[in-house]
């Protein structure tokens, strides 16, 4: 079975953040193996508190962790503060150093990188000063999933045209050196469409997928659950477009089937 990584906050209710992205890959044939960045103090209606891991234990528990079982892929969300953030950065060169037993560098594994800003509520998960790590972490991404208020915040475009979109997504490639850009539209009136762009050469090709609005209203955890399936497929080796396409199939059949949780959420079912 494959392994991949998550390096995210912990959500107690299991709709959002590290718990949910073990769920998600288990359910797509994939081991988890996870570090928490934070904890959060949180139910179904809302973030209460958020209390940051000691940044020295990330470090130590990824670098032991990586010495021992190399994941097929791994994925980042809540990084809480700059010094968590830039012990991850530390601990990832882990993955380029030669194996034990050769000396050529291994393949590269595949990172996928969704830059969690803030919880639904408001409640800020990575502090604001730690928002220029992040954007440098984005050159070890395979791809970067920002939702559009976080690509807005991240590359200072406006996102409320198309054009606008196409911006933001080619920031996070062209300047950022993220290997591609899924763009969630989720956030916008309408039909969401979420807009894929992959560094192609020298260029920048983009791809628009769109897809009808279930109906049903919010539901917690969606973010995570698509980066989660992202690094779930490209875990199994799946090509990137591949990978993006079945883990937006796999979020979309889940959203159909959302069921309540607590007093106030909807979670995905899958
Ligand atoms: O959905 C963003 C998110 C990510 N990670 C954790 C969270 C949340 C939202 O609440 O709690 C730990």
């Amino acid at each position: 079975m494959p392994v991949a990584l998550t390096i995210a906050g912990s959500d107690p209710t299991g709709g959002a953040g590290l718990q949910a992205d073990v769920q998600v890959f288990r359910s797509l044939g994939v081991h988890g193996a996870g570090v928490v960045t934070a904890l959060t103090v949180q139910d179904t209606a809302k973030v209460h508190q958020v209390l940051p891991s000691f940044p020295s234990v990330v470090l130590e528990q990824l670098r032991v962790l990586l010495r021992d079982m190399r994941p097929d892929a791994v994925k980042i969300g809540m990084l809480a503060t700059d010094d968590i953030a830039l012990n991850v950065e530390l601990a990832l060169e882990t993955l380029d150093a030669p194996l034990p037993d050769s000396v050529a560098r291994p393949p590269r594994v595949p990172i996928v990188i969704d830059p969690v800003l803030a919880a639904s509520d408001g409640t800020e998960l990575i502090e604001r000063r730690a928002w220029a790590r992040l954007q440098d972490l984005m050159r070890r991404a395979a791809v970067a999933t920002p939702n559009l208020p976080e690509a807005a915040a991240l590359t200072g475009c406006d996102v409320s045209s198309e054009e606008g979109v196409q911006a933001a997504a080619t920031v996070f490639v062209s300047d950022y050196g993220a290997g591609a850009a899924l763009v969630k539209g989720g956030h916008a009136d309408g039909p969401p469409r979420d807009l894929l762009a992959l560094r192609q050469g020298a260029t920048v090709v983009f791809e628009w997928q769109g897809g009808e609005r279930i109906p049903g209203g919010r539901i917690h955890g969606t973010g995570c659950a698509l980066s989660s399936a992202i690094a779930a497929r490209l875990a199994h080796g799946d090509e990137l477009r591949i990978a993006v396409a079945a883990a937006r199939d796999f979020v979309r059949q889940a959203i159909a089937r959302a069921e309540a949780f607590g007093k106030q959420a909807r979670f995905l079912a899958y």
